[in-house]
């Protein structure tokens, strides 16, 4: 296996050397499952044949690394923009489409190929590299071979910005409304974070979200967002006594070590009771690590905080995980919810989706309602909540003064 220093030795003299040229990361999948059935002799053998393989489809300009036990990082000197490199990635491709023969086993390497151009995405060896390497992840998304990277994505990204930003508590929190359908039931809110940059101007949240899952600050993010959203909804409940909130959940921030108690602490910290307190979780996130994710689930609902599964419908959750997740409520999608004036088998989804909620002794959020019509609709199918712009929007919390109770 070879180093860090060697790959950005080899980059800094192909920068040095004036011409353009293509950073390729090739991850490998499953060979970890080879190494578990066929053992780890088999694994390394279908690696080093892997490498050659590669090696064969190359150019002799081209330079080979082994970086990880499984991936390899290709450099591939003057090659002419990203056009020009996406033909070697298909090369790549098609080389690695037979299967690696290794002691009578046929071993099918899955391989992603993530690629960066330079100059076009950088000059500097460490972006071009993880531009690369992300691209790899990008192209396993999306089920392709390969994918090429944007560094703007990410290198124009204020991160310092954002970590300082939640640090010093200068993100604000909004609150939408989610309301009960029959009318009764206390008031209740999903907390939603927003940040202005001060030079930027508002950042979306999709992207600030993000990015700070890819960097590890989601963690502080999540726990800014429980103390912001605690914090107000302590303050409402003064004058509102069953007043309850919603806060998002990364599966990455869930998994962080002593979450779970961080939570239960906070809400001991400002007298919250736990069933004040619906964490959502998106369902695409969920399955990436289904039992880990059950397990911590499980924890949390032990202490009376309730979930929800976010965006259901979108995340290739089985009827089996359903069976099993700790869940107390779905929030259906809202390409579902939009849809269902005008696409009578989005109408017929959600309502099967309530049934199915309900069977399981489920409640059911609709999100996106944007207009009465949907609105009645959902109520025609029993649908238990609805939240969109049609009932509010997400307003600055402390804009919601604490009124009297709702109902
Ligand atoms: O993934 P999640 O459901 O938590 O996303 C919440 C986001 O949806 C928020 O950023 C919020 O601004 C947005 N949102 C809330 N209501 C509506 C709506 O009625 N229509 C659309 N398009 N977006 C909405
Ligand atoms: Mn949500």
């Amino acid at each position: 296996m070879q180093g860090r220093a060697q790959v950005e030795a080899a980059i800094a003299e192909l920068v040095a050397e004036g011409a353009p040229f293509a950073v390729l990361v090739l991850r490998t999948q499953r060979m970890h499952e080879v190494a578990l059935s066929l053992g780890y002799a088999v694994a390394e053998a279908a690696a080093d044949a892997l490498v050659d393989v590669v090696r064969a489809a190359l150019r002799p300009v081209d330079q080979l690394f082994r970086i990880g036990a499984y991936d390899v990082l290709v450099l591939l000197p003057r090659v002419r923009g990203r056009a020009h490199a996406e033909l070697a990635a298909a090369k790549l491709v098609r080389a690695l489409d037979a299967p690696l023969v290794v002691d009578d086993w046929n071993v099918l390497p899955v391989v992603a190929i993530g690629g960066a151009t330079s100059p076009a995405d950088g000059t500097d060896a460490d972006l071009l590299c993880r531009t690369a390497d992300r691209a790899t992840g990008i192209a396993l998304a999306a089920g392709e071979r390969f994918a090429f990277g944007d560094a703007d994505a990410d290198a124009g990204f204020p991160l310092a910005s954002l970590r300082a930003a939640i640090a010093d508590n200068a993100l604000v929190l909004h609150l939408q409304e989610i309301r009960s359908l029959s009318g009764a039931g206390p008031r209740r809110y999903e907390a939603l974070a927003r940040w202005t940059h001060p030079e930027l101007g508002p950042v979306s949240p999709q992207r600030f979200v993000e990015a700070a899952e890819r960097t590890g600050l989601i963690a502080e993010l999540t726990r800014w967002s429980l103390n912001a959203s605690l914090r107000h909804i302590a303050a409402m409940r003064v004058a509102d006594p069953g007043a309850q909130v919603s806060v998002n959940l990364s599966v990455d921030a869930l998994q962080w070590p002593g979450f779970v108690q961080q939570v239960i602490d906070l809400l001991a910290f400002w007298g919250v009771p736990a069933d004040a307190l619906l964490l959502e979780v998106t369902e695409g996130a969920l399955m990436r690590d289904v039992s880990r994710c059950i397990q911590l689930l499980q924890a949390l609902r032990g202490a009376g905080i309730r979930i929800a599964i976010d965006d259901f419908g979108t995340g290739y959750a089985s009827m089996a995980y359903l069976r099993r997740l700790p869940v107390d409520e779905l929030k259906i999608d809202r390409s579902f919810v939009m849809d269902m004036v005008t696409d009578p088998r989005a109408l017929r989804l959600v309502e099967s989706m309530i049934q199915l909620s309900h069977h399981l002794g489920l409640e059911t959020v609709a999100e996106g309602v944007e207009d009465a019509e949907t609105m009645a609709l959902l109520r025609g199918v029993g649908c238990d909540f609805v939240q969109g712009y049609h009932i509010g929007r997400p307003a600055p919390a402390d804009t919601l003064l604490p009124g009297p109770p709702a109902h």
